[in-house]
């Protein structure tokens, strides 16, 4: 899904934190003109594919009137205590054509029974609920943050749990999986999308999407093993690169001027989509329980420069020729034909081998876009770029991985000729797709 939205929206809002206690008041939450369809417009037209929202964060208070606790929309001056969230974010998505994710945190500061084997039921049955009511659920998104000080029902004291046993993550994922059949479930290592290990929505250059799922846990995490994934990974847990518009994931008055510039953003795109990841682009929907203007601004930037970067394929259509292939279903010319379903494929032997675009006059690109026909596994480990320039090939670029899709900026430059030559792959190579762009006025 490349790009979709995060919105850290809750408690915290109100009372100017990251990380509520958990003993904050319902009657605190009074959004003024809460309006997710401006949520939905503002995502759409960022070219965002979905809204992933905060539902429950660590201080335990829910954005749809659970029937477990009194800790909730149902008690606050919202809606004389009549709204929801959810119901809300869900039906704005849907007018939208958007999918929505969930965040359900499972430490709860303010929940009595947190620590104990009851808590769990208690979470459980709020995943039931919020998987079951609101129609289809495609991501459901679980941190790492476990345990700590916090309200408890009034114990206001330190409780600490096993982050690899308390939760018996196996089945509660497993019961995720029974209420929505599609859902992928996000955490440290899965077991569906994995964090890519830092917020700073940064992917690694060599960045596999096979892990070896059963390393992990929420909050148990091998950083620099969820950064690259594993090239003999057991399961297909692609990276996803979570990072907020804003310094904080919630929205704070002070911040207002601290949204990430377009060289910025344009840079975490590249280092993200470009690098076989997904970008979750956090947006900290502010007290009136809007996308602030001044993010709205900044979304729009990156949308008008990226469809203007990206709008004209130089690839499309030209004429190809390769080292290798096997046979005419699976050559060169489909890469560049439009159609993702078909592929280039070398001999099942043959590994080492170039894919070359014939232009047919001088160009000036200095973008190139890669995918591989994933469906068949992620295969690329190494492999360089060349131009043909004053009669000879020169390097541009020499990198590790491709996997679902890899963008490399590459360096202005005039050319007839571009050449892609597989170096090492763990099969022979499937190509689906390459494209060509020539970006002008990019910042940074
Ligand atoms: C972390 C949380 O502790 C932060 O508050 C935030 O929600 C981030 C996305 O995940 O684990």
């Amino acid at each position: 899904m490349e790009y979709y939205a995060f919105v850290h929206f809750n408690m915290n809002t109100f009372t100017d934190l990251e990380w509520g206690l958990g003993g904050e008041s319902p009657e605190l939450f009074n959004p003024s003109e809460l309006d997710t369809r401006q949520w939905a417009r503002v995502a759409k037209e960022a070219g965002m594919k979905a809204i992933i929202l905060t539902a429950k964060h660590h201080d335990g208070f829910c954005l749809w009137p659970s029937e477990y606790t009194e800790h909730s929309v149902k008690n606050s001056p919202w809606k004389d205590g009549n709204g929801d969230v959810l119901r809300e974010l869900a039906d704005a998505c849907k007018e939208y054509g958007l999918k929505m994710g969930l965040y359900l945190s499972p430490w709860d500061r303010n929940h009595a029974e947190y620590g104990s084997p009851e808590y769990i039921t208690y979470y459980r049955n709020q995943m039931k609920e919020i998987l079951t009511n609101y129609g289809e659920v495609f991501e459901f998104w679980v941190d790492g943050a476990n345990g700590g000080d916090g309200y408890y029902g009034g114990a206001n004291e330190t409780r600490n749990v096993d982050r690899t046993t308390y939760y018996d993550w196996d089945s509660t994922f497993a019961l995720a999986k029974s209420i929505q059949p599609e859902i992928v479930s996000f955490s440290d290592g899965g077991p569906e999308i994995r964090w890519v290990g830092n917020e700073r929505g940064i992917a690694n250059e060599t960045n596999w999407a096979p892990l070896r799922r059963a390393e992990f846990a929420p909050g148990v995490a091998d950083i620099e093993a969820l950064g690259t994934g594993h090239i003999d990974g057991t399961h297909w847990v692609a990276a996803e690169c979570d990072v907020s518009i804003r310094p904080g994931w919630y929205y704070h008055e002070s911040q207002d001027d601290q949204v990430k510039s377009l060289e910025h953003l344009l840079d975490i795109y590249y280092k993200s989509v470009g690098r076989n990841a997904n970008l979750l682009l956090n947006l900290p929907v502010d007290r009136r329980g809007l996308v602030h203007e001044n993010d709205v601004k900044a979304l729009m930037d990156l949308r008008r420069t990226l469809d203007r970067s990206f709008a004209n394929n130089l690839a499309l259509g030209v004429k190809v020729t390769t080292s290798n292939s096997r046979g005419k279903d699976f050559a060169g010319a489909l890469v560049n034909d439009d159609d993702k379903s078909t592929y280039w494929a070398t001999e099942d032997d043959v590994i080492e081998s170039w894919i070359e675009l014939d232009f047919g006059k001088e160009i000036d690109l200095n973008r190139l876009l890669l995918q591989e026909y994933i469906a068949l596994g992620q295969r690329v480990k190494a492999f360089k770029v060349e131009a043909m320039v004053n009669g000879s090939f020169q390097e541009l670029d020499s990198q590790t991985t491709i996997g679902y899709k890899r963008i490399l900026r590459l360096p202005d430059t005039k050319t007839s000729k571009l050449r892609i030559t597989i170096l090492d792959a763990k099969a022979c190579p499937t190509i689906s797709n390459i494209e060509v762009y020539n970006a002008l006025g990019e910042p940074g």
